[in-house]
């Protein structure tokens, strides 16, 4: 058996981290076992109690802690009636790519009854990833946060905090998010929004029938606190401030950073930002708001709500009579549109880049792509009257193809077995079939083509892709994932990308490093990444709704010829369609 690892931030109250002591033995890492029950239970929030698909009856879901070169077991049993799978959000799943979890694209799902167990080792990662059901949106409430501390011995690159505290953001819905997207699919129409937002599962004081659902972080004078910050939200970027407070932050997507200072952060669904947070010197015989609410691009109606948790600090005794009586303040949030804001946030993220923590972007480029990022519609039934623009279905694309999941096997497996014919064709575009002013006026025709497409890359290939935002159906910032790698963001801008000067202008020095990155709204980001990991990896807009759409790809990285450059065989309880 493995090392059991405490669960203290499970129940609101709870919140201080506490370091488990970890076994002298570790050198080489040690193997964790999880037991993950997909069961319902019921969550009250904003006066409404639902039956809602849930981890072990935790709402968030149990966190998941281990060190750099552990191995994890977590085996997943599903009692309920959907099928699910668990993605291990921002895990490189080195040669372990079974263990990565979207359904239909590396595993067929689990189905009610049937169990699978999550084999994989955490290499040459440190630092917070999260866990997330990677299957329509179940994730609204199958989720938990990831904690990877540096292997035994090795001090974080910033002094050693006094505590560590997760914060994941969230969405409340009180419909079933399952009933929204089936709904929105059959009618062609945008989804339904959240009614909340929330902070380790609570939306806090500013909804109604919420107060006491509120979470609160206690905190001492003159000491710093790492929070561990997640975006789980299915649809939504967040702006996160504390009033009164700075925010250093130190680390995003489990890859340290240069650190900065700055009062607010941007976090986009599927990112993590590990910030330390000074607290003041005195008792400051004040609370301070901690909210996020966020930051919007699209055309689309979407919760422009707030969650507020409170930091609190201890007072001194002889000030315990008039705690009902100190201030409260709340901090000033970006507007919900304020893209100058994101654009000056994200070009202040670096990465360390030192010796012991090198950016290691690749120079050299075998492969250079142009891919479309956005919006369009498909065509409707003809006797069907659908909720989308001028009566058509809303979709969305990468290169103007609207991806299909396979629904009788994942890619993986038809890969694997060399059974891809009709499955997926290894012809995905280069780049637009019809190129067109990308952030200029739309073309009038709108209609996406379909279809399940896969880019092959030979092993160890280095490849640049410009992502390019389009303005049909409105300019819109999207949050592209990519799976099984990290990418590096080595230039941005706004407008279209221009081959012949952009270039000129990126960063190779220490661009930040991450899974998840911000096509920007009307603009375009340059990444590269190294396909030194065998397997088929999604690549998707975290934005759920975008998702279901159509706005995802997959890569499929070849083997390599030497043994340790081969994807590992499935493990024998793989599930089946
Ligand atoms: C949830 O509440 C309903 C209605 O009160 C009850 O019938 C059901 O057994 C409860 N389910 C769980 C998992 O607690
Ligand atoms: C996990 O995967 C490793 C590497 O493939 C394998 O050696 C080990 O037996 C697996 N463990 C279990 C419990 O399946
Ligand atoms: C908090 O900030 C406000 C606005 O800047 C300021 O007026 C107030 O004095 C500050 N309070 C504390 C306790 O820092
Ligand atoms: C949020 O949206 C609602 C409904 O669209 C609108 O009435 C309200 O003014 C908006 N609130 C803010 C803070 O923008
Ligand atoms: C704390 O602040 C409140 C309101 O600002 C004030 O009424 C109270 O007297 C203060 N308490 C102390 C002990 O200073
Ligand atoms: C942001 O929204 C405000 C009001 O909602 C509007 O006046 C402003 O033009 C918008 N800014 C941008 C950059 O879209
Ligand atoms: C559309 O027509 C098909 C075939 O005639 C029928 O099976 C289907 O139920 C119809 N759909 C709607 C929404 O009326
Ligand atoms: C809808 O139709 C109007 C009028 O024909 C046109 O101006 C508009 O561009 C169309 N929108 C889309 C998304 O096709
Ligand atoms: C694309 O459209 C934008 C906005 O209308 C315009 O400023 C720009 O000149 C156009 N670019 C080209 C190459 O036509
Ligand atoms: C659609 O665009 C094409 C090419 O830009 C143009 O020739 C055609 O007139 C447009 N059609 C409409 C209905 O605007
Ligand atoms: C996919 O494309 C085909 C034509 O290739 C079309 O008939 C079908 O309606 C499209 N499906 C969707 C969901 O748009
Ligand atoms: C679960 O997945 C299997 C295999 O893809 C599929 O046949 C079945 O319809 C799915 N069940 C539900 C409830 O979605
Ligand atoms: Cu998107």
């Amino acid at each position: 058996m493995g090392v059991p690892i405490p669960q203290s931030f499970a129940m609101p109250g709870m919140l201080l981290f506490s370091l488990f002591i970890f076994p002298q033995f570790a050198v080489g890492g040690i193997t964790r076992h999880y037991h993950f029950d997909i069961m319902y239970q019921n969550v009250s929030r904003l006066c409404h109690t639902k039956h809602r698909v849930t981890v072990n009856g935790q709402f968030p879901g149990p966190r998941i802690v281990a060190r750099e070169g552990d191995r994890l077991l977590i085996k997943v049993v599903n009692h309920v009636q959907n099928n699910i799978s668990i993605h291990w959000h921002g895990i490189r799943q080195l040669r372990s790519g079974w263990a990565d979890g979207p359904a239909y694209v590396t595993q067929c799902p689990i189905q009610t009854g049937q169990s699978y167990v999550y084999n994989y080792t955490i290499v040459g990662q440190r630092g917070t990833l999260f866990w997330h059901a990677h299957i329509s949106w179940l994730r609204s409430t199958v989720y938990g946060a990831i904690i990877i501390l540096p292997k035994h011995g090795a001090p974080y690159p910033f002094s050693k905090p006094y505590k560590e505290v997760p914060i994941i953001f969230g969405e409340w819905w009180n419909a079933d998010t399952e009933a929204v997207i089936t709904q929105a699919l059959q009618s062609g129409g945008g989804p339904n929004v959240s009614d909340a937002y929330t902070m380790n599962g609570l939306p806090g004081p500013l909804y109604n029938c919420s107060a006491k659902d509120t979470f609160k972080l206690k905190v001492k004078p003159g000491k710093t606190y790492l929070l561990r910050l997640i975006n789980a939200a299915l649809n939504d970027e967040l702006f996160f401030s504390i009033a009164n407070h700075t925010l250093t932050v130190v680390e995003v997507d489990a890859i340290y950073v240069k650190p900065f200072e700055t009062e607010t952060i941007l976090i986009a669904p599927g990112q993590t930002t590990n910030v330390l947070l000074k607290t003041k010197s005195h008792y400051p015989n004040a609370t301070f708001f901690m909210n996020a609410r966020p930051y919007a691009t699209g055309q689309g109606t979407f919760d422009n709500s707030t969650v507020a948790g409170i930091l609190e600090y201890e007072a001194p005794p002889h000030f315990l009579h008039s705690m009902n009586k100190i201030s409260l303040y709340k901090p000033i949030l970006p507007a919900l549109n304020d893209t100058a804001f994101a654009t000056n946030f994200s070009n202040r993220l670096r990465s360390l880049a030192t010796s012991q923590f090198p950016a290691n972007v690749p120079h050299k480029v075998d492969r250079r792509l142009f891919f479309t990022i956005g919006l369009g519609t498909s065509p409707c039934q003809s006797n069907q009257t659908c909720q989308g623009p001028n009566g058509t279905r809303f979709a969305a694309s990468v290169n103007n193809v609207s991806f299909n999941l396979p629904t009788t096997t994942s890619l993986l497996q038809s890969h694997y077995s060399g059974q891809s014919n009709g499955v997926y064709s290894p012809n995905f575009p280069i780049s637009p079939l019809i190129p067109f002013n990308y952030t200029g006026t739309p073309p009038n025709n709108t209609m996406v083509s379909n279809g399940t497409k896969l880019m092959v890359l030979p092993f160890n290939t280095s490849v640049e892709v410009v992502m390019q935002d389009t303005s049909i159906l409105g300019a819109e910032s999207h949050p592209l994932h990519l799976h099984g790698f990290n990418l590096f963001v080595v230039g941005q801008g706004f407008g279209n990308f221009d081959a012949n000067k952009d270039p000129a202008k990126y960063n190779l020095v220490d661009p930040i490093e991450r899974n998840t990155v911000g096509v920007p709204s009307g603009g375009w980001v340059a990444i590269r990444f190294l396909a030194d990991n065998p397997g088929v990896w999604f690549m998707h807009c975290h934005l759920e709704v975008h998702t279901s759409w159509g706005l995802k790809m997959a890569w499929l990285v070849l083997d390599g010829k030497l043994p340790h450059q081969k994807l590992l065989p499935p493990p024998a309880d793989l599930p089946k369609c």
